[in-house]
C-alpha cells in the first residue's frame, strides 16, 4: 500500500531524521519520502494505517492519512 500522511509538528532535519529512524528500523517501510516544506510523509508498506500511525507516534509525532 501507498501512503502519504500528514506530520504538523515535522519542523527540521532533526525531525526528519527521527522520523528516517523509526520507518527504517521497522523494517517495513520502502519508498520514504519526506517532503518537510509540506510536512508531508509518503511511503509503501505492507502495515495498515494505523500501526504506521503507532509508528510516528513512538517517535514523538502526531501524523495523520493524508492525500
Ligand atoms: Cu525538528
Amino acid at each position: 500500500m501507498k501512503y502519504t500522511f500528514s506530520v504538523p509538528d515535522m519542523s527540521c532535519n532533526h525531525c526528519k531524521m527521527r522520523i528516517e529512524k523509526a520507518m527504517n528500523d521497522s523494517g517495513k517501510v520502502s519508498s520514504l519520502n519526506i517532503d518537510l516544506a509540506s510536512k508531508k510523509v509518503n511511503l509503501e508498506s505492507a502495515l495498515s494505517e494505523s500501526e504506521l500511525i503507532k509508528l510516528f507516534d513512538e517517535a514523538g509525532y502526531d501524523a495523520e492519512a493524508s492525500s
